[in-house]
């Protein structure tokens, strides 16, 4: 069995962050970066989402400082790095490889017949661009991708370059994320963000932590779990594997805790689910606080706040055990007993993340999870309410920026009167439908501010036949990474600034903004030196890409927009309710934070009231046609979550070691309960293959991955991000959400003949 760790954090995490910073070659300047991550007048981690207190305590986390150095190395890469190497070579490599070669240096055009990335200056890259697009026979032949680390002002001058050229085909890395979240609590409450703030960490009674990594994932959070379970407040663990962080942590800013002599305890509960099974868990959970607690619901709130309960109350109802108990993989007492520590308190807070998100039953789960909160009226006051934990550090911003495919009128009446053109209103492309458009070759030209698109979306040949059929495929980056090197046809390479680097303009050094999970908005701005003097900001890149395809006809003066931020600032003012009086507001420490209604009790989706969830627990966790090919499967079928190590970022691995897993110098690898192995008849450290069942033709296999034997529950198996997505079947997507099935594949494992 892989040894896992005892603890999170403590000495261990300081020597990883000492090692990242020798590593990025830039020791000193990463100091002195670290020194200014998440405080007022420095610059916003380009980790997660996590929001902090801006005051003078040292605020990072071990992978917060890889994050930080993995951006700020020396090493760079530009021609000659390209002239070596050809595109074909390249995409041999690992997407480890590939980004520690170091930092893009300077803008590159893809040579289709050298199959070589070339030399092109700025300028001509711009034109190049708008030659493109100015040739479409549609608008809605461009799509414009969007990864969360982008800031406010380039989400916004992005937004308005494509509506301006005519399309709303907007699709975003949150489509592979909490997409699930924003609609489940559009619908259910009408705000599709978080309803809680950092301070309702520090009062509530409760906490209920569902399918979430904080430890590795959002570790600034488990600053505010140990606290909370310091005071004696009551944190419950749902997660199908027995993560380290949220059992154990010794924070490195405790000398007793760093030096090993004290740890503290954070979950009190910890509960292991099977893998889709938290929709059935709340639902035994609503059905014993309606049997054993009918004291403890907020019949005040219910009445005066919520629409839904009788149909909701008959569902839950009409729900059995046994249907409960088989799919959760977990027993009524044991769901008994978390209802009884959920409705102890109405100060409960509820945070998840991808465990929840990216299922076929997500918006649904989500609903549940809220009509938990509606029974017992742990909503909308201080301690209480819902925190859907965000991923990228502004994915969140980007969204509220108006990176969506479908704006709502009042947006686009705003654009109109201030621009005044007319938004387009036929709904774009989220990463679902851009895929498929360009697999179908509908769209022509595929533009990614940021991320890494083929590497990040399911079913890797399937989506990298996409990218590949883009006539012009643009990439804005910092690091070289897959799509780009799927390149087949015209493509660019655009590097820019990162969040740590200085972004110097005509009118001085721009600050930019960000919003973080609990919809709080500040400044960034960063203080190293840009690693190559060939490098545009993001803002800039836009700006300059708007002004060369829009010609006469513009909204707005590009060229002096990305000469002064804020003046892309006084046009969000104009355009984004909230932001009025923007560039004041920044000016405070620690920005501002964004009213959000259904935390203060207005419900402003259609129905005006809180609603609860009526839909019965669906049978099965896959379609019936897969549900068929599994039950025709002569072999045990499993479900396997893709996850996330300690030494990524998404698509960006740091190294091969997964600690609190116990896993070192590798990723291939799947973890697989002791006795499923047994059944299987393999043995641990073996090599196995992995293959998708699904109610298709196509074959879906990753080969010769090592058997790790873990703890984890019988019939459920993981494996890493990226390196298991070729087996996420395309259209293995979310009810309404089109995200990604990437925590629940069913597949098939046999060990692979080494004889052979
Ligand atoms: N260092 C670092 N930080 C990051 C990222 C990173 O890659 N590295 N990525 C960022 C991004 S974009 C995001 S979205 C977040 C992701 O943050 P997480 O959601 O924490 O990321 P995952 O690794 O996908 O972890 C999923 C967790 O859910 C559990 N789980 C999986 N399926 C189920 C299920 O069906 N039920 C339950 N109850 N549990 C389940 C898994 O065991 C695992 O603990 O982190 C952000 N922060
Ligand atoms: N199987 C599976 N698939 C998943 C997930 C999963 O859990 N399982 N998680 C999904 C989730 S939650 C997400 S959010 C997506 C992530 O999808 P993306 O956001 O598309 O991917 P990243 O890996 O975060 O992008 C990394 C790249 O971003 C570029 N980059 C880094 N910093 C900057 C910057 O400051 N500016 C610019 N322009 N570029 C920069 C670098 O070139 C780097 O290679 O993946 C999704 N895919
Ligand atoms: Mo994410």
């Amino acid at each position: 069995m892989a040894v896992k760790s005892t603890k999170a954090g403590g000495l261990p995490s300081i020597k990883s962050t000492v090692n990242e910073l020798i590593k990025s070659k830039q020791v000193r300047q990463n100091m002195l970066n670290l020194y200014k991550v998440n405080k007022h007048k420095g610059f916003d981690c380009p980790g997660c989402a996590w929001g902090d207190e801006k005051d003078g305590t040292f605020r990072f986390c071990e992978n917060g400082a890889k994050a930080v150095a993995w951006e700020s190395t020396e090493m760079t890469i530009g021609a000659e790095f390209f002239r070596q190497h050809s595109v074909t070579y390249l995409n041999k490599q690992s997407d480890h490889w590939l980004e520690s070669r170091g930092r893009l240096a300077e803008p590159l055009r893809y040579n289709a017949a050298t199959d070589h990335y070339e030399p092109v200056s700025w300028d001509d890259a711009f034109d190049i661009i708008a030659a493109k697009l100015n040739g479409l026979s549609s608008p809605d032949e461009l799509e414009l991708y969007t990864s969360g680390r982008a800031s406010n002002e380039a989400s916004f001058v992005y937004q308005l370059f494509g509506r301006a050229f005519g399309t709303n085909n907007f699709p975003d890395c949150s489509n592979m994320c909490h997409e699930a979240s924003g609609i489940a609590l559009n619908q259910s409450v009408g705000v599709g963000k978080g309803t809680v703030v950092l301070k309702d960490f520090e009062k509530a009674d409760t906490l209920f932590v569902f399918g979430q990594n904080p430890g590795t994932n959002h570790p600034r959070m488990l600053n505010a779990l140990r606290a909370a379970s310091k005071r004696g407040a009551t944190i419950v663990s749902v997660n199908n594997l027995k993560e380290v962080g949220l059992q154990k942590f010794a924070s490195p800013q405790k000398p007793a805790e760093l030096l090993g002599l004290e740890t503290v305890q954070i979950s009190s509960k910890y509960v292991s689910p099977k893998l889709g099974g938290d929709y059935a868990v709340a639902r035994g959970m609503a059905k014993a606080i309606l049997n054993h607690h009918k004291d403890r619901l907020d019949h005040e709130f219910m009445t005066s706040h919520t629409s839904g309960f009788d149909a909701y109350a008959s569902a839950v109802e009409a729900t059995s055990w046994q249907s409960i108990e088989k799919q959760s993989g977990l027993s009524q007492s044991t769901i008994e007993e978390l209802a009884a520590l959920f409705s102890a308190s109405r100060k409960t807070i509820s945070t998840w993340a991808m465990g929840i998100t990216q299922h076929l039953y997500s918006v649904d789960t989500i609903k549940e999870i809220v009509s938990l909160h509606l029974l017992t009226g742990a909503l909308g006051l201080p301690g209480a309410g819902l925190s859907p934990v965000r991923g990228h550090s502004n994915v969140q911003g980007n969204r509220t920026m108006g990176i969506l495919e479908a704006p709502k009128p009042d947006f686009n009446q705003r654009m109109k009167e201030t621009f005044g053109f007319n938004p387009p209103e036929k709904p774009g492309h989220r990463v679902f439908d851009m895929l498929s458009a360009l697999h179908e070759k509908r769209s022509k030209v595929l533009i990614c501010l940021g991320g890494n698109l083929v590497a990040a979306a399911a079913d890797t040949p399937f989506t990298a036949t996409a990218a590949g059929n883009a006539e012009l495929l643009v990439n804005i980056a910092t690091k070289l990474n897959r799509t780009h090197v799927t390149a087949k046809q015209d493509a660019l390479l655009l590097p820019c600034l990162g969040r740590t680097e200085i972004d110097m303009q005509a009118t001085g050094n721009q600050v930019i903004t960000v919003e973080d999970t609990f919809s709080m908005v500040h400044g960034s701005s960063g203080s190293t030196p840009p690693q190559s003097n060939n490098l545009k900001s993001e803002t800039e890149i836009i700006c300059r890409i708007a002004a060369a395809t829009l010609g006469e006809n513009t909204p707005a003066d590009w060229l002096s927009l990305k000469d002064d931020y804020s003046l892309i600032r006084d046009l969000i003012a104009k355009i984004i309710p909230g932001f009025e009086n923007m560039n004041d507001k920044i000016a405070e420490p620690g920005g501002f934070h964004l009213y959000n209604a259904a935390a203060n009790r207005e419900w402003r989706n259609k129905e005006g009231k809180a609603l609860f969830n009526h839909n019965a627990l669906p049978e099965n966790l896959f379609s019936e046609g897969v549900v068929a090919k599994i039950a025709a499967s002569d072999t045990p079928v499993f479900t396997m979550q893709t996850l996330r190590s300690h030494d990524q970022y998404n698509t960006t691995i740091y190294g091969m070691n997964d600690r609190y897993r116990g896993i070192f110098g590798e990723r291939n690898i799947v973890f697989i309960n002791p006795q499923d192995l047994a059944r299987l008849n393999i043995r641990e450290g073996s090599l196995i293959d992995v293959e998708t069942v699904w109610d298709d033709d196509v074959t879906r296999k990753i080969s010769r991955f090592k058997a790790v034997s873990y703890d984890i529950p019988q019939g459920n198996v993981a494996a890493y991000y990226p390196e298991a997505n070729p087996l996420v079947p395309f259209n293995s997507v979310g009810q309404q959400s089109a995200t990604p099935t990437s925590k629940a594949v069913p597949v098939i494992i046999t060990p692979v003949n080494v004889i052979a």
